[in-house]
């Protein structure tokens, strides 16, 4: 898309539009007066009194854009990595700018993205499936032939279970991209994992699943055949077009509500077995260890947990005191999110937010908490209990029941801190 001037085109004057405008910008301000500048005479603003551009010219024909793409004023809403994270970028991490969306559902093309050793570039015609083990009938799938299954459609978070984990001794990242962004809401489109098992029939003894991805990282976990069986989504679409090549194009597995790691992407293979496999990803990696010496192993569902997403340190408060929305989102790997309590003063006083748009089960929230800023410090923190009687706890409390040293599954309550100036920063209450 270009923003250049096109001076060869033809001039459209449209004066009865610039009318209905400006009235209809004089109207909107008596609604929130003190959310709004009020219109003075005296200062005409150019934004009404000139013609723009855009208003002047014609623009881009539908040939233009064959696949949309943001505006370019939105070009800083991006996946955003920190290098010092990782040895390099293959086997890295991307998180998604939480502070610049809305609602409950992740653009495709700003979903974090988490690989061991790359991205896959799959042609899904040379692509298969194979489910074998303990079964009656090994089978392969063409991608051809998973379309052939009934499927369905459902809205999950994936979170991977090291999101927030650098946050666990102290305050580190500032901005909820960094501290919480390795979270992504997705509408899937798939296969029940279970239609593909009883097509292969499993034996009695059948016990455990392995999916296998066909990335260079081989990625392999075990499952529970009774997760497999209940929830579990061979997944070939997201949000409805198809995967990402990021996000395991053509076909990963959906785990809801369960971490991040066991949605193996590029999804090849899924062996069905007896007993867990204790492969790297679930014994010395995705395993907390305590501070008696001994590990937290197989801790799948990830626990309820939210986060205020504005005002936070990459999107300050810029319109000063008076009318606030405060915003964030709340999910739970055990079912919905039932409340979302908000304090501004540092957890001394909590008010209930509001929960907007749907409520659906391991899926994230959205809430809002809409206030009347008095332009003095806060202290922004958020507390979501899901329908299961859960709740987000301190990070003290965390430290208390696991130790210093854990990493993965800190889902404790964020401290944001806004100046004044209405700048914010990543801190923590003790
Ligand atoms: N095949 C394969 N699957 C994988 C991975 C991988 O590296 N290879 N990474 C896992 C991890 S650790 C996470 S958190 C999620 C990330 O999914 P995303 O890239 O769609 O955000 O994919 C999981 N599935
Ligand atoms: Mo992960």
């Amino acid at each position: 898309m270009s923003l250049s001037h096109r001076d060869d085109q033809k001039e459209v004057v449209n004066v009865g539009r610039r009318r209905l405008l400006t009235s209809g910008a004089a109207g909107g301000a008596t609604l929130l007066a003190s959310a709004t500048n009020a219109l003075s005479a005296s200062k005409p603003d150019p934004a009404i009194t000139e013609i723009q551009d855009w208003n002047r010219y014609t623009g881009d024909g539908v040939d233009a854009r064959p696949y949309g793409t943001p505006s370019a004023f939105e070009k800083d809403v991006v996946r955003r990595n920190v290098p010092w994270l990782t040895a390099d970028p293959i086997a890295s991490v991307n998180f998604t700018p939480l502070h610049e969306l809305d609602g409950i559902i992740t653009p495709n093309g700003l979903c974090f993205e988490r690989h061991h050793g790359g991205i896959a570039e799959i042609d899904p015609a040379e692509h298969r499936l194979m489910i074998n083990g303990l079964v009656e009938r090994p089978l392969v799938f063409t991608m051809e032939d998973l379309m052939r299954f009934p499927r369905v459609n459902r809205v999950y978070f994936l979170e991977c279970a090291a999101n927030t984990g650098m946050e666990w001794r102290g305050a580190q990242l500032n901005g909820c991209q960094f501290t919480h962004g390795m979270i992504h809401n997705v509408m899937y489109t798939g296969v029940p994992l279970r239609l593909l098992l009883e097509e292969a029939g499993v034996k009695t003894a059948g016990k455990w699943v392995l999916p296998e991805g066909a990335d260079a990282s081989h990625m392999t976990r075990s499952i529970p055949l009774e997760k497999a069986l209940d929830d579990c989504i061979v997944a070939f679409k997201m949000n409805g077009e198809a995967l990402r090549p990021e996000q395991g194009y053509p076909v990963r597995l959906v785990v809801p509500g369960w971490e991040g790691n066991m949605w193996v992407k590029w999804l090849r293979r899924i062996e069905v077995g007896d007993q867990p496999w204790h492969h790297r990803e679930e014994t010395s990696k995705y395993t907390d260890l305590l501070e008696s010496g001994k590990a937290r192993r197989f801790t799948w569902e990830m626990d309820v947990k939210s986060v205020i997403t504005n005002p936070s340190p990459q999107a300050p408060l810029t319109h000063g005191s008076g009318h606030t929305v405060l915003s964030g989102v709340a999910w739970s790997g055990s079912g919905k999110v039932k409340r979302v309590d908000v304090s501004i003063d540092g957890g001394r006083n909590w008010q209930t937010s509001r929960l907007d748009g749907p409520s659906l089960s391991k899926s994230m929230h959205r809430f809002y908490f809409d206030f009347d800023w008095d332009g003095s410090e806060m202290f922004l923190q958020s507390r979501a209990m899901d329908e299961n009687g859960q709740v987000q706890p301190t990070k003290n409390q965390l430290r208390e029941a696991r130790g210093p040293n854990s990493v993965y599954h800190n889902n404790s309550i964020q401290t944001w801190h806004v100046k004044p100036d209405g700048s914010a920063e990543n801190v923590e209450i003790s």
